[in-house]
C-alpha cells in the first residue's frame, strides 16, 4: 500500500535496569520489524563501536579513570552524533531502535549525585522517542539473569539508586511499562503490541529538559 511507505519511521527506545533483557529485546523488535516488511535498525547506547563511545567503553572496563562531568557528557554526546542518521533514517521510514537513550544517561549520573539542573539539559535537543519502552524487573529475577557484571557502574549500591531514580523520569504520554520478569516470549509479544498501536501520523518531536 502507497501509505505504509510514506509512513515515517518511529523512535523506540527501551530503558530500565542492566539484567532486564533489553538488549535480548530490543534485537528481537528490529528481526520481528524486518519480518514484518519494514526497515529497521539497531542503536546501542553507549555506541561502543565510535570514537567517543570507545572511550566511555574504556571508562566502563576500567582501562582508564574519568572526571564524572566528562563522562556524563560523552554519554550525551555519543547520542548526539547519531541524531542525524536517526533523522534520516525516520524520514525514510526506517524505524530505529535504541537500547538505552537519555534517560540512562540522566538516571545513572542522578544516581551518581551530579548537579540536578545541570544533568538534565545535557541531551535537550535530540530527538524524542516516540515510545520509550520501559522494562521493569525486580531484582530477584535480574540477579536470576547472572547477578551483575564486573563492569563500573554495576555495582548493588548504584543499581538501587537508578532503580528509584528512573521511574521518576516516567512521563505517562510516552512511556509504557514492559513487565521484564515475565518469560522472553511473552515480553517479546507484548513489546510488538506496543510497537504495532505507534502514531507515526505528526512528525518526530525534539526532546526537551528531561
Ligand atoms: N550508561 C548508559 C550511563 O551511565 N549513561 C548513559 O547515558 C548510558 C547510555 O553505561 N551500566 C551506563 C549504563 C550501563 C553502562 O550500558 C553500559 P550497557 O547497556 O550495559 O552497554
Ligand atoms: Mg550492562
Amino acid at each position: 500500500e502507497q501509505n505504509d511507505q510514506e509512513e515515517r519511521g518511529a523512535l523506540i527506545v527501551f530503558e530500565g535496569l542492566d539484567r532486564s533483557g533489553k538488549s535480548t529485546q530490543a534485537k528481537r523488535l528490529v528481526e520481528k520489524i524486518i519480518n514484518s516488511g519494514r526497515m529497521a535498525v539497531l542503536q546501542a547506547f553507549p555506541d561502543r563501536q565510535s570514537p567517543v563511545g570507545e572511550m566511555i567503553d574504556r571508562y566502563l572496563r576500567g582501562e582508564i579513570d574519568m572526571d564524572e562531568h566528562a563522562l556524563h557528557l560523552l554519554f550525551s554526546a555519543d547520542r548526539f552524533l547519531k541524531k542525524k542518521m536517526i533523522k534520516q533514517h525516520i524520514a525514510q521510514g526506517v524505524d530505529v531502535v535504541c537500547d538505552r537513550y537519555c534517560y540512562s544517561g540522566v538516571s545513572y549520573s542522578l544516581a551518581k549525585g551530579l548537579p540536578e539542573d545541570w544533568v538534565r539539559v545535557t541531551d535537550q535537543g535530540l530527538p524524542k522517542p516516540d515510545i520509550v519502552l520501559f522494562f521493569q524487573v525486580s531484582p530477584e529475577v535480574a540477579a536470576s539473569r547472572g547477578g551483575f557484571g564486573n563492569e563500573r557502574l554495576e555495582t548493588a549500591q548504584l543499581q538501587a539508586e537508578v532503580a528509584k531514580v528512573m521511574p521518576t523520569l516516567r512521563d505517562d504520554a510516552f512511556w509504557k511499562s514492559v513487565n521484564a520478569d515475565a518469560a522472553l516470549a511473552a515480553v517479546e509479544k507484548e513489546v510488538f503490541q506496543l510497537y504495532t498501536e505507534l502514531d507515526r501520523s505528526k512528525p518526530l518531536d525534539v526532546l526537551e529538559k528531561i
